[in-house]
């Protein structure tokens, strides 16, 4: 890919277009609702391993301007329940393939993953998910001061701050990514394969007869379709109120910043679930950080000063040396959360409407198993073992997969 850029640019001819613009069709075999990463991996994966190309990805503003171009790119599989491990497992395996598949360097950095343990219960919080990943045949283990001080130098495992670090779940694959890069490169060849990707196409009604979708309105005019995946997030329960369905959700903002750039340091990702933080160094050398969801359900997405003051008060407990490092940008994305912290997909109760929803404050890092898994489902009909844990039915089966243990975010 690199040559190829090089030999375009010395050439002195045009980088093509990553996806092209359509006139929108009067008619598509599928409509995905929601152009970020979940959605567009959705389009890719029913092309490439279903031959299903007649596809309409439609999105209201641009590509990934909602929570796949917000996330702190965080990837992990170090979850606590079995199922919730396999899935994000799936998720890691693709991201370390992309890359390769895409020939398109997505930046897929496996540094290792620590999240920190305050108090003896979270100590045994943490040797319980070691295990269950260990079962699951994922690389996690509990370590002690010692080792997170080998691991990252910079932090303050003395015993003086108000939490000192007793120990921490290590996940070694682990990583951070450039999200931009990953739904450039679903986009990219979801496109070249034939999916239709629309722009600036907001959904403002869903068709629905005999309890069968049969269409969808936009702001660019009327689609009939049979199947429709509503692969939104922060207007999921919007979206889904169209097809008549309701969604067990409420919405909260979840903000993040970044520092002025700084000399490499840090080579690990730091969790904190006490302290409500996350912190990993970009390849640009900015600290990207983030906290717990704001304290009220909002679709506001404004940068707040409470949130900067927590952030930096609880970052500095970890890393005293750096209280002269200034924030740069702050940012926030809407996070749908469910009552047991699991996303919810699959069938609901209309016919040809699916959902790939609930994503709370860990969707970027199942786009690829999602969208595959979804793929296969709408393609065949048979939702795959993968993704049956978490079907909408869930919650009145009483079948709950409870993972706010492994949430990284305070809640
Ligand atoms: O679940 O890893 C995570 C996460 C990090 C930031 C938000 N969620």
């Amino acid at each position: 890919m690199q040559f190829k850029l090089l030999r375009q640019a010395i050439n002195g001819k045009h980088i093509p277009r990553m996806w092209r613009p359509h006139e929108l069709k009067d008619s598509y075999d599928v409509v995905i609702i929601g152009g970020g990463a979940h959605g567009l991996a959705c389009a890719y994966y029913l092309a490439k391993e279903h031959g299903i190309t007649n596809v309409a990805v439609l999105e209201k503003r641009y590509i990934g301007s909602g929570g796949s171009g917000r996330n702190t790119t965080i990837i992990r599989s170090n979850y606590l329940t079995p199922e919730g491990v396999r899935f994000y497992d799936e998720s890691v395996k693709l991201y370390e393939d992309m890359s390769a598949e895409f020939e398109f360097n997505v930046m897929f950095s496996q540094r290792g993953h620590l999240t920190l343990a305050h108090t003896d219960s979270a100590v045994r919080t943490m040797r319980r998910r070691a295990e269950v990943n260990q079962l699951q045949g994922v690389d996690s283990r509990l370590i002690f001061p010692d080792e997170i001080k080998r691991l990252c130098p910079p932090i303050d495992i003395s015993d003086h701050p108000r939490y000192p670090i007793l120990g921490a779940l290590y996940h070694p694959p682990g990583g951070i990514i450039r999200h931009d890069a990953v739904v450039w490169g679903y986009a990219q060849h979801a496109d070249r394969m034939g999916v239709h990707i629309h722009q600036l196409t907001e959904v403002t009604g869903i068709t629905v007869e005999d309890n069968r979708v049969t269409g969808v309105d936009t702001t660019s005019g009327h689609i009939k379709t049979g199947t429709v995946l509503n692969a939104t997030a922060g207007w999921c329960s919007t979206i889904a109120n169209m097809a008549g369905v309701r969604l067990p959700i409420t919405t909260f903002p979840l903000q993040a910043c970044v520092t002025e750039p700084l000399k490499p340091f840090l080579d690990v990702i730091i969790v904190s679930g006490s302290l409500h933080v996350y912190v990993s160094q970009s390849d640009r050398g900015e600290l990207v950080m983030g906290a717990s969801v704001d304290p009220h359900a909002s679709y506001s997405m404004l940068g707040s000063l409470a949130f900067i003051e927590g952030l930096a008060g609880h970052i500095l407990e970890l890393f005293p040396s750096l209280r002269h490092v200034r924030i740069m940008r702050q940012w926030a994305g809407l996070c749908d959360m469910t009552p047991d912290f699991s996303p919810i997909m699959g069938v609901t109760g209309v016919d040809g409407f699916l959902v790939d929803v609930g994503w709370g404050t860990w969707g970027f890092k199942a786009s690829p198993v999602s969208g595959r898994r979804m793929a296969e489902l709408i393609a065949t009909g048979q939702t795959p073992d993968l993704i049956h844990p978490f079907r909408l039915a869930r919650f009145y089966e009483d079948d709950l997969v409870g993972e706010k243990g492994a949430a990284s975010v305070g809640h």
